[in-house]
Parts: C-alpha cells; structure tokens; sequence
C-alpha cells in the first residue's frame, strides 16, 4: 500500500513525478472545493509534500487527522505553522544546505548588479542610447564597501565569502552573537547604519515581519543600497517603494516580494531597483537536490526511521 500524501503547490516536476510513483498523491491546490477534498481524503493522508506559498496551518492540519509529517520543497518554511505542527506532534522538514551556495551566488548578483547597475547599463545599449547619446552614467564601486548581513546563517556565511572576493568587509547582525571574524551590531538599524549595503537573509514568517521598516531604511540611507534574498515579509515593501521613489536610499535588489508572483507595478518602472523573480535557488542541480532531500525525508518517515532534515 502506498502512503497517501497531498501537494499543496505545483512544483518542480522531477520530485513531483517521483513522489506520485512511490505514493498515493493528491493535489489539493488544484481542488474546487478544498474542504470537500479533504473530507473526502480525510482517513488516508499520512503527509503533505508542501510546494509553493499556500498555507499549511492548524485548521488545514484539523482537516486531516491522520496527518503525520510535513516536507517542505525550501529551507523557507514560513508558510507553515510550526506551532501548531509541533501541537499535534505532526514532524516538519525542509531543505537546508543544499542550496546555500546557489542562493549565495543570486545575493552576489544582486549587489554586484544594484551597486554597478549592470541591467540598466544594459538596457541603455538595447535601447540604442549608446550611440545615440553616450555612455551610460558612472555607477559605484562595490570593492572596498561594507556589506552589513541581517540574518547571518549558512547562507549569510557563504554571501560573506564571495563578497570579501569582491573587497568588501563584512558586519552582520542575528538576534544572537555568534563566534565569526566578523563585527557583530546590536540591531538592524546599526547594521544597516555601519554598512554601504544591507543584504536581508533572515527567516521569513511572524518574528520577522517588517523587520526592515522606515526606522531601518533612514539608517540606510541616501548613498545605502539594501538587497533581500529572504522573504518579501520582512521588508514594509510600501515604505521600500516610497523610499525608492523618493531616493531616500541609493538602491535595491530584491529577489523575494509580499505577494509573489505579483510585484506591485511601481516598482517595475523604478530605475534604482534591481528586480530578480525569485531565483535564488532556481538552477537545476539545485532544485534536483532539494528535490531529493525531500523525497527522501518523505520515504525514511514511511520507513519509520528518523527523517534527516527536521524543523519541528
Ligand atoms: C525556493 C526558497 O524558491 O528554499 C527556499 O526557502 O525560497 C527557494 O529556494 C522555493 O522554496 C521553491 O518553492
């Protein structure tokens, strides 16, 4: 008998189309009627193979009684309750380490290409602006800047390395200290004060919601650029777009918004913003690897052994 499981999203289609051989699948993202759904499935579903921003809460967790474990497509595991996971002893996993690298190279793209402005450049060329009108204005250096990392985890570390390559020195701060050669700021407006460019690598969810709010984007500044590869929650993207607008700060490079895929338009016409879909871990070794983490998880819970990667 295969377990039966759920899909919360429509995901990569290596992991999905290896997760529908081995288990009994059901896509409740592409139900009618998801109470009807899961009524129906209620005595069956063991697991949630969660893919994509819909959100796996209590009142979901309530509709499946049978529900043991949840495995996330993402280190991010923001759209799930794990306060209520963790209530109804349900086990929660995600993807961690295998991307680190990967996002770590989307961050370095993203201050290289806000502090130089390479997409704009470019586009001055594709518009025949060159020819028409010259070169296209001086940019800023990034060798010698500080770069300030709100969030210094796995990932934090792995963005530190590649942009000390580039000659910039690194400070950073988390809610708690941690033994790194770097200097450490109490909070996110010093940082933010202390650093030529903030990048954002925090955990999304509650405790991070509108960390990087007007107080902190006062700190960056005029001649500040701020990068986010986190989670759009944790920038106020209003007072961000306003900010920008009115070049109360220099730049931005934003990998990740509040309600992606849907970027508010202002943004799109901005020409200090540098705009990415989220991409961070958007490669195919990566994703691959996150896959099988996944799916792994998945078949040592069935197993009954102990998954690898547990949150909760
Ligand atoms: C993915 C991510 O875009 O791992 C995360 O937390 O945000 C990204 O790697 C996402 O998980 C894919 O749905």
């Amino acid at each position: 008998m295969k377990p039966d499981i759920v899909f919360t999203g429509k995901g990569h289609a290596a992991t999905q189309a290896t997760l529908e051989a081995e288990f009994t699948v059901h896509k409740l993202f592409e139900a009618k009627d998801p109470a009807a759904f899961l009524k129906e499935r209620a005595a069956r579903v063991r697991g949630i193979a969660s893919f994509g921003h819909m959100k796996v809460d209590g009142k979901l967790m309530d509709q499946l009684p049978k529900l043991e474990v949840i495995c996330n497509f993402g280190v991010g595991v923001d759209q799930i309750n794990l306060d209520d996971a963790k209530a109804r002893r349900i086990i929660v996993t995600n993807t961690p380490d295998v991307l680190n690298e990967c996002v770590a190279d989307t961050a370095l793209a993203l201050i290289l290409n806000t502090v130089r402005k390479f997409p704009q450049s470019e586009q001055h060329l594709r518009a025949g602006k060159w020819a028409a009108s010259g070169p296209y204005p001086l940019a800023t250096s990034v060798g010698g800047k500080v770069l300030g990392i709100l969030g210094l985890g796995r990932i934090g570390e792995a963005i530190a390395k590649r942009a000390m390559a580039c000659g910039m020195t690194i400070r950073y701060h988390n809610r708690n200290r941690k033994n790194v050669p770097y200097p450490y700021d109490p909070d996110p407006a010093t940082l933010a004060r202390n650093s030529d460019v903030l990048m954002v690598v925090t955990p999304g969810g509650p405790e991070t919601q509108k960390l990087v709010d007007a107080r902190v984007l006062d700190a960056v500044g005029p001649e500040g650029y701020v990068c986010n590869i986190a989670r759009g929650s944790v920038i106020d993207e209003p007072v961000l777009l306003r900010y920008l607008q009115e070049k109360k700060i220099a730049g931005a490079g934003l990998d990740v918004f509040v309600d992606e895929p849907n970027v508010p338009p202002a943004f799109h016409t901005l020409d200090n913003a540098v705009l990415f879909p989220h991409v961070g871990s958007a490669t195919q070794e990566t994703r691959k690897a996150m896959g099988d983490l996944q799916i792994e998880n998945l078949r040592l819970h069935f197993a009954g052994k102990p998954v690898r990667t547990r949150v909760v």
